[in-house]
């Protein structure tokens, strides 16, 4: 862990029933995919969220109705952030891995998508936010290719037992203009830099360095609520539109 703490927004992604035979337990409850992101004001564009296949995650109670999906540690914090049924302590109602979850429809924020599907990404890191990634392939880099690896290779979509109408009909969702980026920014910088594949690190690095910092300084909305306004001008008022109104929350380790 960095010794900076750092200041998340959790995305209330609320899972669609029926639930899968594993999670039938947790019918009736409310039951979110809990997503740590420092850019809320992205989530316009979101296709899709992000588990790691060989995760472990679980469905831990954060009140008498609200059930989160996230890793034992997330839960921990959370819990000591009173965010658990029981104070200081996360209570698991079922243990589960990323491949019980690949597959599952979503109803995410402020997404133009209705309903969206969590797919396998390889690189998502267990000891760093809640091991739940929302995908804005317009804007980040990792989820761009890691979308793109699914498209691009059957083969790839088989050994995860990801449907084609999970990810083909998901196309990328222009929601910031960057001068000379454009507004699928990611896309261009990860073709420009030609990268291959989600698990080429140090290109990423390099075009996550090159976006971020552009969209957060130059961009601009040109979606939502907030269209026209600069995206450090949206951030902090959709960030507590979305806390206000029980749609996401603060979370800090
Ligand atoms: B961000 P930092 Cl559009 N493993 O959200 C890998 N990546 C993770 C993660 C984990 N366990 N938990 C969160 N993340 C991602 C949106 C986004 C993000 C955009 C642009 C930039 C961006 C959509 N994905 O991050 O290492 C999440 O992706 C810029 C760094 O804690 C989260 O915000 O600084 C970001 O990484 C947190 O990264």
């Amino acid at each position: 862990e960095g010794v900076q703490p750092q200041e998340y927004t959790i995305i209330k992604m609320e899972v669609v029933s029926p639930f899968p035979a594993k999670m039938r337990v947790l019918e009736g409850k409310k039951v979110f995919l809990a997503a740590a992101t420092l850019r809320p004001e992205t989530m316009y564009g979101q296709t899709n969220c992000w588990v790691l296949p060989d995760g472990k995650y679980g469905a831990f109670e954060i009140n008498d109705t609200d059930v989160f999906i996230l890793t034992e540690r997330a839960a921990l914090n959370l819990a000591y952030q009173k965010l658990s049924r029981v104070p200081e302590k996360p209570t698991c109602l079922v243990e589960l891995t990323g491949y019980d979850l690949i597959g599952l429809p979503v109803k995410s924020p402020l997404s133009f998508n209705e309903i969206i599907y969590a797919l396998p990404m390889l690189t998502i890191l267990t000891d760093k936010g809640t091991g739940i990634v929302t995908s804005v392939p317009s804007d980040a880099p990792d989820d761009y290719m890691a979308l793109q690896d699914l498209k691009a290779k059957p083969a790839f979509r088989a050994k995860f037992g990801v449907k084609d109408e999970w990810v083909l009909p998901f196309e990328i969702v222009s929601i910031i203009d960057i001068p000379e980026y454009g507004d699928r920014a990611a896309e261009k910088v990860c073709l420009d830099l030609r990268i291959k594949s989600q698990n080429e690190k140090d290109k990423l690095a390099e075009a996550k360095r090159l976006v971020y910092l552009r969209g957060f300084t130059e961009g601009t909305m040109i979606v939502g609520e907030y269209a026209g306004r600069r995206v450090q001008e949206a951030k902090p008022l959709l960030r507590t539109k979305l806390i206000e109104t029980g749609q996401a929350i603060i979370y800090s380790e």
